[in-house]
């Protein structure tokens, strides 16, 4: 399970911190240590504490803090501070390279230009030196995705949880309009709370492609991603006609309670989801009815608009679960339609699974 920092939607301060001061180099995650650390300098009495005995101790002792990383389009990166800053020249690099053609600094923020554009959906790491007013000094590693300008339309459109061993659990993504798919990331859950995911890299994909996301890999050789070829995977539920992709480390689908969404990019938009339950909205009950996890998952996908129609959706507002099983999948109408509620999905009889395919308008009918 990955729990991860959220930061304003954008993206996060997720890489290395390291902070510089003096003669010290101390390594960080983020902002709450390092002030712990200057906390226990000063508590220490250490050389390192300017000011101490001598009052004023109104002075600035705190680096810059990283608010956020938005990308502004192929050629520009905008980073927001906490407070004015300065541009260290020597230290601005990149990884994978890429030429800085260079920086502004704007009020908080700074922008930094490239004398290229940026592959799309390339993951890069910027590293950079910023100074305020008083001298403190930020070294900084900080993540971005290469800007994708055709992000496509795209839907999920049809999940497994309940997966067996010859049908392992997968998710089906329909494409609606033309587009590339570079730097659009697949969880399994939501941003605050997921137990996998899987980046696409830069590819080409036209209105009606289906890609089929496994997410329970057997770890075989031919289980490979495909760039390329549309028959050049085997495995499981492979289909030779869409597009198979293999989600690392495997994680499998909640059976019961859970959530699937897919994001433009890194600390990105939502562009869709799916949440679904076996159980019943219990109104007296602080999280719902829910799990934990599934109340994560409602309550992030509430705040993103995505489902849930302006409140935290209850597991009754959520796809039933109960009657599906390995075969008898979770999919969209075979003319999808996105309202972000339970109305647009339905349980399919035994063997109408359809990965890579469209999907079965039949709906499972329940003997009980
Ligand atoms: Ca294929
Ligand atoms: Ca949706
Ligand atoms: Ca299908």
């Amino acid at each position: 399970m990955v729990f991860k920092n959220g930061m304003n939607n954008s993206n996060s301060n997720s890489g290395l911190c390291k902070l510089v001061r003096g003669a010290g180099i101390w390594h960080f995650s983020g902002f709450l240590r390092s002030i712990t650390l200057w906390g226990i300098l000063l508590g220490l009495g250490g050389g390192c504490a300017p000011g101490k005995g001598t009052a004023p101790f109104d002075v600035d002792l705190i680096p810059p803090i990283l608010r956020s990383v938005q990308v502004e389009d192929e050629r520009h990166v905008r980073l927001e501070f906490d407070e004015p800053v300065m541009v260290v020249p020597e230290e601005t690099e990149l990884a994978p390279s890429l030429d800085v053609e260079g920086t502004v600094s704007q009020e908080n923020g700074v922008v930094v230009a490239f004398a290229e554009n940026q592959a799309v959906g390339m993951p890069y790491v910027l590293r950079m030196g910023v100074e305020d007013a008083s001298g403190n000094i930020l070294l900084l590693l900080c993540e971005f995705t290469g800007h994708n300008p055709q992000v496509p339309e795209i839907l999920i459109n049809e999940l497994n949880p309940e997966g067996s061993g010859n049908n392992p659990d997968c998710v089906e993504l329909r494409v609606m309009s033309n587009g590339n798919l570079g730097g659009l990331i697949l969880r399994v859950g939501t941003n605050q709370r997921y137990d996998g995911q899987i980046r696409f890299p830069a590819l080409e994909v036209m209105e009606g492609d289906y890609i089929v996301v496994h997410t329970k890999a057997e770890g075989i050789p031919e289980e490979v991603d495909e760039l390329g070829a549309l028959d050049a995977s085997g495995g499981l539920l492979a289909c030779d006609t869409a597009r198979d992709f293999w989600m690392p480390d495997s994680p499998g689908l909640p059976g019961t309670n859970g959530a699937v969404a897919l994001y433009d990019r890194e600390g990105g938009q939502i562009l869709d989801a799916v949440l679904y339950s076996n159980r019943t909205t219990d109104t007296d009950d602080e999280r719902l009815g829910w799990t934990a996890a599934g109340y994560d998952f409602a309550q992030d996908l509430a705040e993103a608009e995505e489902w849930g129609l302006g409140e935290i959706p209850g597991p009754s507002d959520a796809i039933a679960v109960v009657d599906s099983s390995a075969t008898r999948s979770l999919c969209r109408m075979s003319s999808p339609v996105d309202t972000n509620t339970k109305q647009d999905w339905h349980i399919v009889p035994n063997s109408r699974l359809s990965f890579g395919e469209i999907n079965s308008d039949e709906v499972y009918e329940s003997s009980n």
